[in-house]
């Protein structure tokens, strides 16, 4: 098998890929460990930056994104019993975020491949690369029992924190940077209407929780717990009970409880790797860099990675000109270091660090009441939170 484009990975950063430059005539294949159904399953992040819906309304995929998207205009910040709304929309010239699950937008992504004819190969097995330095490198791998080859011009690393791309450049041809933070998310979906019409941030002493949504019907909801939780520890009780403490305010709020239809722990780290590119392998999404979810910027960085390269590769294939492959590594990483930031920061200003003195949790609560006070403060937050303008 032969294509321009090989593509490891069916989530986002690499149906994305695939999509954008199949609208322009460039030939690519999608190669996927998992299944379908697996994929399309998978419940992940739920924001989406406006310059990700803008990405996905532009190239034809926004339909349902946007009859079924929830937009929204603020946020609230909670500490102390008090609710702080911060208003993105007035703070930033009019943008916004829209709230659309991960797996929506993967369905949304594969449908669209499906029909235009362009291939995924689900459930590959033993997938690994060659020849990335080379001019014609290949992907390997076992598919319907069977050994197969593709060869290249170009391969797009878009396997995830976990895939194997990242792994076969050679060691120290690639810098990484990483922290780890003391505790990780518990996150559960349940059955029951959002109480309140936006997302809720809380620092409170037991720890941070999150108030998300998925739908008119569909609750998600996060909780600050240990590093390696046991979610056998965690009935559905104690879940209820830690959210109801954590979230609820002295004016009367309540959070509405239902059944709990998923559940699961995830870890939380910051993790960037430079350069993205190796010869012939380019690198985006998670398979390059992991930010703590705070922020809720992953899916929206695989996004804004794959908006680069498929800006490059398409000049490479229509003009014969490089500089944007060239310059894509750079171009991300600055992107990314500024989410990387501010992944860090909200995951610091709303957490609680269990090897924080006395002087570090009044400085945290202090940051959170210049937040509350300070128009300037909640300005730097709304700007960074609806997505910072791409380069061009
Ligand atoms: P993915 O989605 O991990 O997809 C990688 C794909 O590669 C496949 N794969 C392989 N395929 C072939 N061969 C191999 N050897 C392979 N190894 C792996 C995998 O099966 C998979 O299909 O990476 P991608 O495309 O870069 O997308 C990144 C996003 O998924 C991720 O950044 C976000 O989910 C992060 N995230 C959030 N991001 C946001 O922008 N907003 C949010 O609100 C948000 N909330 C979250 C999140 C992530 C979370 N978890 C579970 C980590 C909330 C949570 C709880
Ligand atoms: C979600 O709805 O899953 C979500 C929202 C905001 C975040 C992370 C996850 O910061």
């Amino acid at each position: 098998m032969r294509t321009q484009v090989g593509i490891v990975g069916a989530g986002p950063a690499g149906l994305l890929l695939a999509h954008l430059l199949t609208r322009q005539g460039i030939d690519c294949v999608v190669v996927e460990a998992r299944a379908r159904a697996y994929v399309e399953q998978r419940v992940r992040a739920g924001v989406l930056e406006q310059g990700t819906v803008d990405l996905l309304v532009a190239s034809g995929v926004g339909d349902r994104l946007r009859r079924e998207g929830l937009v929204h205009h603020g946020i609230e910040l909670r500490f102390g019993g008090r609710g702080h709304r911060i208003d993105m929309t007035a703070l930033t010239g009019g943008r916004a975020i829209t709230v659309y699950g991960q797996q929506e937008v993967v369905k949304d992504l594969i449908a669209a491949r499906l029909d235009a004819g362009g291939p995924i190969l689900f459930e590959a097995a033993d997938v690994a690369v060659a020849g990335l330095e080379g001019p014609a490198p290949a992907i390997r791998f076992r598919h319907a029992g069977a050994p197969r080859t593709l060869e290249c011009d170009f391969i797009a690393g878009c396997d995830g924190f976990h895939g194997i791309c990242r792994g076969a450049v050679p060691a120290g041809a690639l810098r990484t940077f990483e922290r780890a933070y003391p505790f990780a998310w518990l996150g559960i979906l349940a059955a029951a209407p959002p109480t309140h019409d936006e997302l809720i941030y809380a620092h409170h002493d037991a720890g941070f929780a999150l108030y998300s949504m998925r739908s008119p019907e569909v609750t998600r909801l996060y909780l600050q717990v240990a590093p390696d939780e046991d979610l056998a520890r965690w009935p559905d009780e104690r879940i209820w009970s830690e959210l109801h403490t954590r979230l609820e305010t002295t004016d009367g709020w309540r959070l509405q409880e239902g059944r709990i239809l998923e559940r699961g722990v995830t870890g939380m780290r910051s993790f960037v790797t430079e350069p993205m590119q190796h010869g012939r392998l380019f690198l985006a999404g998670d398979a390059a860099h992991i930010v703590p979810p705070t922020g809720a910027k992953g899916l929206n960085l695989a996004a804004s990675d794959v908006r680069y390269l498929a800006h490059a590769l398409i000049d490479h294939f229509r003009r014969g000109d490089d500089r944007g492959l060239d310059a894509y590594s750079a171009r991300c990483l600055r992107r990314i270091w500024l989410a990387e930031r501010f992944s860090w920061w909200m995951t610091s200003l709303t957490h609680r660090f269990p090897d924080t003195d006395a002087f570090g949790g009044r400085l945290q609560e202090a940051e959170l009441e210049l937040l509350f006070r300070s128009e300037a403060a909640q300005r730097v937050l709304a700007e960074n939170y609806v997505g910072l303008p791409f380069e061009d």
